[in-house]
């Protein structure tokens, strides 16, 4: 503006940008108008939803160009996230947080008389991830943006993610995922930047115009890959970093050759195979198949990805040389673990570079982080399948090996046996490539997720790799974002916290322990237990909306949510139920804290153990749920689809949190980390993050049981039989022989028998073991909870003692610690418009 102007200078609000109510509600009906095509009268809910994630969206557009042409211009070293699983959860409220705008926003929803809720339920969630792995990398994501971090996520856009759970006579049943069927509000396409992606064939070596030998890829066939972008706002910056995601395309839409020559069907199945690459999410957590499609999937987007970072640096101007220095690449568990051999192949066949120097760029760029120590969850691919598939791939690998097994030897020597653990091929059956000694000899560093659980990877899985290279280990434990999981979901708990502090604890966790000084005061107490009551009370409403179920809201909601596992030992709960239950059976006027026992959680579809546990809690609840004896003291409900929205509904309400893995299994677990945050007491082993967990917020302040990791190991060695613990505990064999007899199943007693079986011949995670010590450890909860004052003020603790486990305190540490990464401030010039 012309500071010598005598006119007014005034501000319009674009209808794009502008935050006032009333342009907001005329934006929001322009979208209605304009996008949806429709008017109120007859529009649906949807169009309603629709309409506001437009109007939200056009609101992060000035912020997201921005932050591109920002790091565009300074050439900013930029984090790459390698991830199969982005478990996002929905966008519409975390961005209205994001952008400091839900009050507005809400508001005008409601002078058009429309209901806000109900507009934020109609978003379906993109599920495109399993469990604790996918959400971490979307908790990342939105720490990234809010530190200001130059960041790429880079995944897959699954036609259909995680199945949807219905719970049909107890039994769980799968649903496909239509996500994008009412089409997706958050994503732009970008077909300009396709790239394509090589499967199959066989090679060619050649001598190049400088006589040096070379290798050419002849592939049996070519995908498009489509890039799909999400913007990813930061909290209270401007910062709007990217989430991309790849779908698979045929390259042409028939196979012109086969068309002419009549055979129409062989055309459209090629095409077809081709977009099958990216339909659908493998629905296992902690566990690999070894399906070729799941590698095709791995190598799909790990190689959209690594072209598209070349290219992002050949429009900067950046040599090739300085890969490393323009991007980091992290590899959220072995699932991309494909690029260390991509970007060989890459940098040598397509850029012309020699080895030596393409490993150095290699093993410069890429980090691996390890988030299992389960054996079946460490992915291995049969050579035979690999080798169709990426033939070129394993040449590369052989080459990588063989130069590796010459380094161990040299450290060393004549250590067979190491040489044969270490090898990236496993000789030792049918051959099979080890993704996870690939990614440890191509990063320079490792990380494991917890302080447990990167000591035991040191110890056991990755010994041989810590002894051969130290200096690459280091843990990074785990965190959540709070913004969704606290500021979002639990706004009530919110407002209290920041009438009390203020509200920087939002970017600065560690900054609740200023809530310390309020735990003697009793009118804080006060409030601080009306909401978590006022809260239990809506889930109490839901459950008997949605499950005819009523829960005493005055109960312990006693909850575990989490992926159904063995390890996970939602069967210890169930063990506990049927011991108070036959306690009750027993003496009918005991006095027994009345407990709300809650599960969610879904369970691999090939997952048979898992599946019979959903039966067995279902199955307890049928029968303890009406039975008078109880008088409605015990109440068990298993929650179905539990998923991001629905978590966010459940952590908020949990006075007890289930953290019960055998310890040693667990690697960080995050759930915890929810739970703990929203003033729920943890019942936990010593697992993952647990162990963290309890060290912060004071052992006095957390429920412990069970054996150590070293116990369960040296108990293993030993010889465990279940059996003595079977027959010396009386109450434990009324507990097992209850569901063995039938009782829970009409008088059916095969149908559990897998589970009784294997519990009392084997064992493996060691439940029997832990029996007593965690229905003790029960019984300590039921006591302090008839303490409320005592609980309150537990429960305020703990919520005052999480800051360590903010994703954002996380996100500093990797890039500190392995990224060598700095904040880009995003600046957004202000829309100024003189008055004509
Ligand atoms: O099971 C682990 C959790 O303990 C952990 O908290 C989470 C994030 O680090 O990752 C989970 N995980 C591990 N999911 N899949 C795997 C193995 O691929």
């Amino acid at each position: 503006p012309n500071p010598n102007s005598t006119q007014e200078i005034v501000r319009i609000e674009d209808d794009r940008t502008g935050l006032g109510i009333e342009t907001l509600k005329r934006a929001f009906l322009d979208n209605l108008f304009y996008i949806q095509g429709k008017f109120p009268a007859i529009a649906t809910l949807n169009d309603y939803y629709m309409a506001l994630a437009y109007t939200v969206r056009d609101r992060l557009f000035k912020r997201w160009i921005t932050t591109a042409e920002t790091y565009g211009n300074q050439k900013a070293r930029t984090v790459c996230y390698l991830s199969a699983e982005f478990l996002m959860g929905p966008h519409l409220g975390n961005n209205l947080i994001n952008l400091g705008i839900y009050e507005q926003v809400k508001q005008a929803i409601e002078e058009l008389g429309l209901n806000f809720e109900e507009l934020l339920e109609q978003e379906e969630e993109p599920g495109l991830g399993n469990g604790g792995l996918g959400r971490l990398a979307a908790c990342y994501l939105d720490s990234l943006a809010t530190l200001e971090i130059p960041a790429l996520g880079y995944g897959i856009r699954y036609e259909f993610g995680i199945f949807n759970q219905r719970i049909q006579d107890g039994w769980q049943v799968e649903i496909t995922d239509k996500w994008l069927r009412y089409g997706n509000p958050w994503e732009v396409s970008r077909p300009e930047w396709a790239v394509e992606v090589k499967f199959g064939g066989h090679t060619e070596s050649f001598t190049d115009e400088h006589g040096a030998y070379r290798v050419r890829w002849i592939p049996h066939k070519v995908v498009n890959g489509i890039p799909y972008d999400t913007p990813i706002s930061g909290y209270s910056v401007n910062t709007c970093n990217t989430l991309r995601l790849w779908s698979a395309e045929a390259p042409e839409t028939f196979d012109f050759d086969a068309f002419n020559a009549g055979d129409y069907s062989r055309a459209v199945q090629q095409k077809m195979a081709s977009e099958t690459i990216s339909k659908v999410l493998y629905p296992n957590d902690n566990l690999t198949q070894g399906k070729i499609l799941r590698l095709e999937q791995q190598f799909f987007f790990v190689s959209c990805s690594l072209q598209d970072m070349i290219r992002i640096l050949e429009r900067q101007g950046i040599p090739l040389e300085q890969f490393p220095e323009k991007f980091s690449i992290q590899l959220n568990d072995t699932h991309p673990s494909i690029t260390v051999v991509e970007l060989m192949r890459l940098l040598m066949d397509e850029h012309g570079m020699e080895w030596n120097k393409a490993w150095g760029i290699t093993t410069r760029s890429l980090a691996y982080t390890n988030h299992t120590l389960l054996p079946e969850a460490l992915e291995r691919w049969p050579i035979s399948l690999f080798g169709q598939l990426l033939p070129r791939h394993l040449e590369i690998i052989f080459e990588i090996n063989r130069r590796f097994l010459d380094d161990v030897r040299l450290k060393f020597p004549d250590d067979w046996e190491r040489l044969g653990r270490m090898s990236l091929i496993d000789e030792s059956g049918e051959r099979y490539v080890r993704m996870a000694n690939l990614a440890c000899v191509g990063s320079f560093a490792i990380n494991g997720v917890a302080a447990l659980h990167t000591e035991l990877l040191k110890e056991g899985v990755l010994r041989d790799f810590y002894e051969m290279y130290p200096e690459k280990f280091n843990n990074k434990t785990n965190g959540v974002t709070p913004r969704r999981f606290m500021v979002l979901s639990n706004f009530r708990l919110a407002n209290l916290i920041s009438r009390k502090i203020g509200n920087n604890w939002v970017k600065h966790l560690e900054e609740l322990h200023k809530l310390e000084d309020f735990v003697d005061d009793p009118d804080f107490r006060r409030e601080f237990r009306e909401i978590k009551q006022a809260i239990k009370q809506d889930l109490a409403v839901y459950i008997k909306r949605t499950t005819n179920i009523d829960v005493n809201p005055n109960s312990i909601f006693d909850i575990q949510s989490k992926r159904i596992h063995e390890y996970k030992r939602q069967h210890l709960n169930a063990l506990h139920i049927v011991t108070l239950y036959n306690r009750i059976k027993a003496n009918p006027d005991i006095d027994i804290t009345p407990r709300t026992f809650l599960f969610g959680g879904k369970a691999a579809p090939g997952y048979y153990m898992a599946k019979l546990i959903i039966k067995l809690i279902n199955s307890i609840g049928d029968v303890v749920n009406r039975d008078p004896d109880v008088r409605g003291r015990l109440k068990v409900v298993f929650l179905e689809n539990y998923n991001v929205k629905f978590a966010q509904r459940v952590y908020p309400a949990a006075d007890l949190s289930e953290q019960i893995s055998t310890a040693g299994k667990e690697a960080s677990g995050t759930g915890n980390m929810k739970f703990a945050l929203n003033g729920a007491l943890t019942i936990g082993t010593l697992d993952g993050a647990n162990v963290e967990i309890r060290e912060e917020v004071g052992a006095e302040n957390f429920f412990l049981f069970g054996l150590t990791a070293d116990e369960v190991y040296a108990k293993k060695v030993a010889g465990y039989n279940p059996m003595d613990y079977y027959y010396s505990n009386p109450e434990l064999k009324l507990v097992i022989d209850r569901i063995a007899s039938g009782f829970f199943s009409h008088g059916d007693a095969n149908l559990f028998k897998p589970i009784v079986d294997n519990l009392l011949y084997g064992d493996p995670y060691m439940l029997l073991a832990d029996y007593q010590a965690y229905v003790d450890c029960q019984e300590q909860v039921s006591q302090a909870y008839q303490d409320q004052d005592r609980w309150t003020r537990m429960s305020i603790l703990n919520v005052a003692r999480m800051g360590k486990f903010s994703s954002d305190r996380s996100i500093r540490d990797y890039c500190e610690g392995i990224w060598h990464v700095q904040s880009v401030p995003i600046k957004l010039e202000e829309y100024v418009q003189e008055n004509a």
